[in-house]
């Protein structure tokens, strides 16, 4: 067959994109080689529905191998008792917790989406919002954190099946004990969504939610540097709370009706050459390396939030605990748009994505906020004084936004200074 130059001809110029430009979006990393080695490999041509030990499929023994040792490393570094590693992506790993733990129509309890929160978890043009009753709870307009009282009244009064925590830009702590108080008051089950700070939490900076949850998911490839997917882990397995039985009449595990929700509920076959990489991503997570590696994401993103304080930007809830900075325009530029803005900087090859932040005055289409995060900058080798330069960066593009000569001269800086921290080893 003829080298598809096509194709490769636009994965190099994407290839390129990301050398030379400065990546801040909070939800992207960038993999190591073995990663990408282990999802462009032959294992992409194995159908394996069901799991390790127990297929639908002749041939799967290898691919036994692979999956049971993504599931015993993931297990480890987050210290659970059950892990699932077959979800596409963190919505796949949402919905079948959903389907295992929701009736059509059910109530749920989920972090607004304009205060931060997840598309998953009750957008109106989610599954979740569409197929399910969301209810929301805010953050406080004075400190932009939880609103825990409002959260505990929604959920006495409404009484919901399943409240969740985790966000999409929220950077602060969760007060997970707090939470997990009112689920148990009112008979719901606790769902963590930790995609953003998994990598944090498997470092062991962030409380690890698997000791409050009932349930925890999250995706693979933002802080904790894995290839795209999902995964759902359990720090302790239960018997399911509605009394849902087997054929032979016993209550079945939590975990059971986890695994059936995404195969075959939600899935057909698993990815198994995206599994392997999991379990590639999973032990680079287990080495101490990579502690030191969160440490960095951390210093980085504090540095980022004092710097745009210094220069006078409002940075949401007045800091970070994670990886996450979101800055409210509206301060230093009121008539400057989140979606301008992003706009402005990728001109310059800095990359971010517009945000609503709380109490938006703005559409979600055009927004108020920026929002940034350091993991992917920092897997590049970025240290603070690196970040003091980027904040630079990003404050004359948009204190310039009519210049076009001075944004193609920060381009070439951004450009030169990328050069400096290669990536890739291919
Ligand atoms: N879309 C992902 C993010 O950027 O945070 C998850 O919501």
């Amino acid at each position: 067959m003829k080298r598809d130059t096509q194709i490769f001809d636009i994965i190099e110029l994407e290839k390129q994109r990301q050398l030379k430009g400065v990546e801040l979006i909070a939800s992207e990393n960038f993999v190591s080689d073995q990663v990408m080695e282990a999802m462009g490999s032959v294992l992409t041509n194995k159908y394996a529905e069901g799991y390790p030990g127990r297929r639908y499929y002749g041939g799967c023994e290898v691919v036994d191998l692979s999956e049971q040792l993504a599931i015993d490393r993931v297990k480890k570094l987050f210290n659970a008792e059950w892990a699932n590693v077959q979800p596409h992506s963190g919505a796949q790993a949402n919905a079948a917790v959903f389907l295992a733990c929701l009736k059509a129509g059910d109530k749920f309890l989920g972090l607004n989406l304009s205060h931060g929160g997840h598309l998953t978890h009750g957008s109106p043009v989610n599954f979740s919002g569409l197929m399910y009753h969301a209810l929301e709870y805010n953050v406080k307009e004075e400190d932009q954190r939880v609103d825990y009282d409002q959260l505990e009244t929604v959920a006495r009064k409404e009484r919901p099946k399943v409240i969740i925590a985790g966000a999409s830009a929220y950077p602060r702590e969760w007060d997970y004990a707090r939470i997990r108080k009112v689920a148990d008051e009112i008979g719901a089950i606790f769902m963590v969504d930790m995609a953003h700070p998994a990598g944090m939490i498997a470092a062991e900076l962030l409380e690890n939610p698997l000791k409050y949850a009932h349930i925890v998911t999250s995706t693979t490839h933002k802080t904790l540097r894995g290839p795209r997917g999902g995964i759902i882990l359990m720090g302790k397995d239960f018997e399911n709370p509605w009394g849902i039985k087997t054929p032979k009449g016993e209550v079945r595990m939590m975990s059971s009706l986890l695994d059936s929700a995404v195969f075959p509920g939600m899935q057909g076959g698993p990815l198994e050459h995206v599994i392997a990489a999991k379990a590639v991503s999973f032990g680079e997570a287990l080495d101490p390396s990579f502690k030191i590696y969160q440490q960095q994401v951390r210093k980085n993103a504090q540095t980022m939030a004092q710097s745009f304080i210094d220069k006078g930007y409002n940075v949401i809830s007045g800091g970070t605990d994670n990886h996450i900075i979101l800055v409210d325009l509206r301060t230093k530029f009121p008539q400057l748009t989140g979606k301008v803005a992003e706009n402005l900087l990728g001109e310059a090859d800095i990359t971010t994505n517009k945000n609503m932040v709380p109490f938006d005055s703005r559409s979600p289409f055009q927004t108020s906020g920026l929002r940034f995060g350091t993991p992917a900058i920092t897997t590049r080798g970025a240290k603070e004084p690196l970040i003091q330069e980027i904040v630079e960066f990003i404050d004359t593009v948009l204190s310039n936004p009519e210049d076009a000569k001075t944004i193609a001269a920060v381009r070439e800086k951004v450009n030169a200074t990328m050069s400096q921290f290669p990536l890739f080893g291919w």
